[in-house]
């Protein structure tokens, strides 16, 4: 493949400061001056630099949120509101800018980013709908109602593959509740995140209520969940990192939502339309070449109908266009050449395990990117759920194959597997898809569809090593709160028992 790579000449220098980080509603560099370039993972070049921050860095920034939350959780919630409904606005009106940014850093298509304002449209929306309770009492002379009140410092961590969006799942309902909050992206992807926070200024959120501090995992990430003042931590990425959080975190007797990740079956029974179903599912496989938690990465089919999911599936994939960003290809390369040959890893041990590779299976030179890390669309058949390609995140786009012999037996594959966030259902049974929704233990099963959008706030999150804690949805408000319970005793001192 060839990529023309003038069009690549997008200058992030243009929308944000070089070098610097947002603490206190201030461009700053890091306290010892150390940085980290990042790079464009399809043509190998540096975009920008940003501040290497550490425990120092994260400790200002921690500072100027508790500095700012003391008038923004007590502020007007209407007044919140509209704050964010500004900032929704500046991130509709800059969708293309924050796309092309992600674009270059992740490396994938520009898929435009309405999204964003969406997501935080909605919790603006609940900003000044928060409302507590009053209790039944036992007696008349006494009066009980329940009070929802911020956090306090919420932090969240983000992983470097849909950064905008998860940078916005847990800021903007926990700004909606009024708590102020520190991010700190991923090393290999801050741009877009720094300048989603950028806007956030520019919409009027005054300085210290979002505070975005970039670093590596072990040095700026690792002091924030180790760090007693943070009342919540929000951690999107591997299991792995996720449980070191989680501990870190548990030391302090801090709250932790875990988003983690997935191995997503497709179950495609007899008579499901597959013009519908394998577009989807090779679609959905190649968006952002796999590295998304919720992608379908096992197919799990009827042995009847196996060999003809397996030729279309080659078709498909066959039809994949690959290359850079700006050549609007189906999909672009992977975030890293480290995780390039992690996923060729994974290849050579499907086989060795007696996979086979029925389709792609190797890197994928592209004309004009040579340094880019791309990789083939890639089938595995033959695969089975003791397998470490059926078992493991791959997090590339590498599809394995299992076959089943009745619905019992697609359930139990299905849910044979540490994760637990999504499952999608390919049918023309209702009965059947009613039935094997109930049995399939994740946190959302999709039925002749794949993804949540087109719903409005459905709550997002997973089962077993998935996480727990729910995304996107009206309840997720709620868990930027603490119930406080007042009870009056109103006899006037005769007291009500
Ligand atoms: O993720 P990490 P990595 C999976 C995927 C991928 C693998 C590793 O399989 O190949 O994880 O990716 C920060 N304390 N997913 O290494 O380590 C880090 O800086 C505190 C799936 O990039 O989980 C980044 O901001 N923070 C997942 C964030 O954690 C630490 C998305 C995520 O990094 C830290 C990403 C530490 N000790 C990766 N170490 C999904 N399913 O969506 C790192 N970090």
């Amino acid at each position: 493949m060839t990529a023309d790579t003038s069009a690549a000449l997008f200058d992030v220098g243009a929308y944000l400061p070089d070098g610097k980080h947002l603490i206190g509603g201030e461009w700053r560099s890091a306290r010892d001056g150390a940085v980290i370039d990042v790079h464009d993972p399809s043509l190998g070049t540096r975009l920008a630099s940003v501040p290497a921050g550490r425990a120092g860095d994260v400790a200002d920034a921690i500072g100027s949120a508790a500095h700012a939350m003391a008038s923004w959780g007590e502020a007007d919630p209407a007044w919140r509101a509209g704050i964010l409904r500004r900032w929704a606005t500046l991130l509709a009106d800059h969708a293309d800018e924050i796309a092309t940014i992600e674009a270059r850093e992740v490396g994938y298509a520009v898929f435009g980013s309405r999204h964003l304002a969406e997501a935080v449209e909605f919790m603006a929306g609940l900003s000044d709908k928060i409302y507590g309770r009053t209790l039944p009492a036992r007696s008349p002379e006494t009066f009980s109602f329940t009070q929802l009140e911020p956090l306090g410092v919420c932090a969240s961590i983000v992983p470097w593959n849909a950064p905008t969006a998860l940078m916005l799942t847990s800021v903007a309902p926990a700004l909606a509740a009024g708590n102020a909050m520190v991010v700190k992206p991923s090393e290999e992807a801050p741009l877009g995140c720094l300048y989603l926070a950028a806007l956030a200024l520019e919409a009027g959120l005054p300085p210290g209520v979002l505070n975005v501090v970039t670093g590596y995992g072990p040095d700026a990430g690792q002091a924030l969940s180790a760090s007693p003042d943070i009342k919540h931590m929000t951690f999107t990425g591997s299991a792995a990192t996720g449980a070191q959080v989680a501990r870190a975190c548990g030391a302090n007797i801090v709250s932790v939502h875990l988003e983690l990740g997935g191995k997503t079956p497709h179950i495609v029974l007899p008579g499901a339309d597959l013009d519908v179903a394998v577009p989807s599912i090779v679609g959905n496989l190649i968006r952002n070449a796999g590295q998304i938690c919720y992608a379908g990465t096992r197919v799990v089919v009827h042995e009847s109908i196996a060999s003809v999911i397996q030729d279309r599936l080659i078709a498909a994939m066959g039809e994949v266009t690959i290359g850079p960003w700006f050549s609007q290809p189906d999909m672009g390369p992977l975030i890293s050449g480290r995780r390039k040959q992690e996923v060729l890893d994974y290849v050579a041990a499907g086989r060795a395990e007696g996979g086979e590779v029925a389709y792609g299976g190797g890197p994928v030179e592209v004309k004009g990117a040579e340094a880019g890390h791309f990789v083939a669309p890639t089938l595995l058949t033959g695969v089975t759920t003791s397998m470490t390609v059926a078992r493991e995140e791959i997090f590339g786009p590498v599809l394995s194959l299992l076959t089943f012999r009745d619905e019992r037996q697609a359930v139990d594959i299905a849910n044979d597997s540490p994760y637990g966030l999504a499952a999608s259902i390919w049918t023309a049974d209702v009965n059947a898809a009613l039935r094997m929704s109930r049995r399939l233990q994740c946190g959302q099963v999709w039925v002749n569809t794949f993804g949540t959008r087109g719903v409005l706030g459905a709550p997002f999150g997973g089962f077993k090593h998935s996480g727990f804690g729910r995304i996107g949805s009206i309840d997720t408000v709620y868990a930027y709160t603490q119930a406080k319970t007042v009870i009056i005793d109103a006899t006037g001192g005769r007291g009500s028992g």
